[in-house]
């Protein structure tokens, strides 16, 4: 819960401290509905999700007669946490490699999350090897590996514009040949909407089921939590190639708004596994859905 209320400091002096604010007055009027409504678009709840909810706190009030600020702000409270459900565990267990591919647009937090989260695998005794899908970006192979280095887990790595489909056939290879349990594949950020990029994702997804089977376990996209709606389309763009199974939502700790979060999980369905809540090593959390919702409002 700390880690929460400590991470999400801008988020509650934002936009959902500033709906927490608007319930101070002693009678609710129609602008304090209004501005409760316009406070929920600006925090990137999503207009459809918005909606939804304005309809719900309505039925609400006029069902159980909310009138302190207080039970408005309970009510609000128990509606938006209503949106979000329990967090699942990875499925990276009971085979021999799971192998997870991490997908996102550019600067999204990928190649930092799978430094986050090979520290929390390998500090949970599991044995986990990373594969440099993203051979494009210059630098993108050193950066993966100093992330190898710090948590003391393995990196296999081709060539600069190598092809990233080859890279995790020998990431897979040796993954199997060392005995690792658990594969991260970094992969290039790409914008959804570039064809040809798109294209290169389905044909590493592909390289993978011709080694392993089942492979990916999990395709998980890395949203940057300050990128507000455009999230939504980039989740939708990406599960339509690369079959999404999960999210990670980054930089949490950036944004004077986190509402996306809430439009993920209404209208895409998918899992949210963590949230980044910080630059180092240790900041990534396991999604908590009661501790987000206190983490929006409360005061320390
Ligand atoms: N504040 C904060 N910064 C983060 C978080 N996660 C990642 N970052 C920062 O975001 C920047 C981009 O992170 P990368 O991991 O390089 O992003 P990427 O998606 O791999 O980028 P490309 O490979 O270029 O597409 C870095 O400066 C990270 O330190 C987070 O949870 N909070
Ligand atoms: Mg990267």
């Amino acid at each position: 819960m700390s880690d929460y209320r400590k991470g999400m400091a801008k988020t509650r002096r934002g936009f959902f401290g500033r709906i927490a604010n608007a319930f101070t007055k002693s009678a609710i009027t129609d602008d304090d509905w209004d501005e409760i409504e316009a406070l929920l678009i600006q925090a990137d709840v999503g207009a459809q999700t918005t909606e939804m909810l304005m309809n719900r706190l309505r039925a609400r009030h006029k069902r159980d007669g909310l009138k302190t600020s207080d039970q408005l702000k309970m009510g609000i409270k128990e509606e938006l946490r209503a949106l979000l459900k329990p967090p699942t565990p990875l499925n990276i267990s009971g085979r021999e490699l799971s192998v997870v591919l991490i997908v996102g647009v550019n600067g999204s937090g990928k190649t930092t999350t799978i430094g986050k989260l090979a520290n929390r695998l390998h500090n949970n005794n599991r044995k986990v090897i990373l594969a440099a899908g993203d051979t494009f970006r210059a630098a993108a192979i050193e950066q993966l590996q100093q992330w190898g280095q710090r948590v003391g887990v393995p990196v296999v790595a081709g060539k600069p514009n190598a092809d990233p489909g080859a890279v995790v056939y020998d990431a897979i290879s040796a993954a199997k040949a060392r005995g690792h349990d658990v594969l991260l594949v970094d992969t290039a950020g790409r914008l959804q909407t570039k064809y040809n990029l798109m294209e290169e994702l389905r044909k590493i997804k592909g390289v993978m089921s011709k080694v392993v089977p089942d492979a990916p376990h999990e395709v998980l996209i890395v949203l940057d939590g300050t990128t507000g709606q455009n999230a939504l389309l980039q989740a939708k763009g990406f599960s339509e190639v690369a079959q999404l199974t999960g999210v990670i939502v980054t930089k949490l700790d950036s944004t004077a708004k986190g509402g996306m979060l809430f439009a993920i999980q209404q209208e895409m369905g998918l899992p949210i596994h963590y949230v980044g809540l910080g630059e180092t090593i240790h900041d990534l959390i396991l999604f908590n859905p009661d501790a987000f919702v206190d983490g929006l409002f409360e005061e320390e």
